[in-house]
């Protein structure tokens, strides 16, 4: 390992957060957190594959101690090291009916909120393929000094001030945005630290790939289809047919897409007029890191990013990745 070229998740933050001088320091210190968690899900996703030895999840193994369900385990590793962070008022969790606000005096005088998928595309844990989680920051809205409200989990995606997602992948990697950009590190297992791998990420403006499941084509619109058949065409200058890759796992699908540029589609279809994705723990965050990349993400009438949530569990369709090719497939979809 060389050392000389080394840069820490930490002293990465560190460094980005000098560039403002009013900075406190918090939110370097919440993506520390976060971080921090990741490792500990990352150390259980490795061990996936032993539960015939370990015992299957959600049962009780021969030591007597139960195997927590992996998503169950993820969101309380988050939810555990948030609430005792010193820099975090509360936090919203796909796996949670509601926002949970933590009523401790360090907290309460927090200004940022966390909302989360604490292990998108779990479905995929069986088959050993990509698994991730979302995170998204906000300053919080309500008074300083009392618990957060509801109002600060609400807020529309546009006032995200970092959203990232950690990748359990062939190795794990910690991406986050911010509006200075998006950086990639890669957990280096052997000392246990994210280190810089990917700085200032930018998704290329077009690329070769679509990205949605078009198992549920008999269900979309017409337009819908309609882009479908261009995707499909044969235009060799337009790199036409465009392949199609789909994990059914967005952050490997957006992972992919951020760093070989694509498109990747959940639409809306005739027995979910929303779609499937959630806005706040997965359409936010990754739109907000496209756009920081230069890339584009709309729910078909608009940027993701406007939209005025009204509750925490909504959920929106949504076109996102490479501009050119975003910009092309709503012209068919409106
Ligand atoms: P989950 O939050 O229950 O894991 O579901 C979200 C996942 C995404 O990761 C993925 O893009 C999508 O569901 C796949 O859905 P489908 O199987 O309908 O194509
Ligand atoms: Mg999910």
């Amino acid at each position: 390992m060389q050392t000389s070229k080394l840069i820490t998740l930490d002293e990465f933050t560190i460094m980005e957060t000098r560039k403002f001088p009013q900075a406190t320091g918090e939110l370097s210190s919440l993506l520390r957190d976060i971080g921090l968690a990741g490792k500990l899900v990352n150390k259980q996703v490795r061990r996936a594959g032993l539960v015939d030895i370990l015992g299957e999840y959600g049962a009780t193994n021969v030591q007597g101690e139960s195997q927590m369900k992996l998503d169950i385990f993820a969101n309380e590793a988050l939810i555990n090291i948030l609430k005792y962070s010193t820099d975090c008022a509360g936090i919203a969790s796909e796996e949670n009916d509601e926002y949970l606000a933590f009523d401790d005096t360090f907290s309460a005088n927090s200004k940022y909120v966390v909302l989360f998928d604490p292990l998108d595309g779990s479905s995929n844990i069986d088959v050993n393929a990509s698994i991730g989680t979302i995170f998204s920051i906000y300053r919080r809205v309500s008074e300083l000094g009392k618990p957060c409200t509801i109002e600060d989990f609400t807020q529309p995606g546009n006032r995200q001030m970092a959203a990232g997602y950690i990748i359990y992948g062939s190795s794990t990697m910690f991406v986050y945005a911010t509006r200075l950009g998006v950086n990639g590190f890669t957990l280096e297992p052997s000392i246990g630290e994210f280190c810089l791998s990917h700085a200032n990420m930018k998704c290329p403006e077009t690329g070769k790939y679509y990205s949605l499941n078009q198992g549920n084509t008999c269900k979309y619109s017409e337009g819908m289809n309609a882009y479908l058949d261009y995707c499909m065409e044969n235009k060799k200058e337009e790199n036409r047919p465009y392949g199609l890759r789909y994990i059914g796992s967005m952050v490997a699908d957006m992972h992919r897409t951020l760093i070989k540029g694509g498109i990747f589609i959940y639409p809306g279809d005739k027995s979910n007029v929303n779609g499937k994705l959630r806005l706040m723990y997965e359409c936010n965050p990754m739109a907000f890191i496209l756009e920081a990349a230069g890339g584009v993400a709309s729910w078909g009438g608009g940027n993701i990013m406007d939209i005025n949530p009204t509750e925490l569990h909504q959920r929106t369709p949504i076109f996102i990745g490479s501009k050119n090719m975003v910009n092309k497939a709503l012209e068919f979809a409106k």
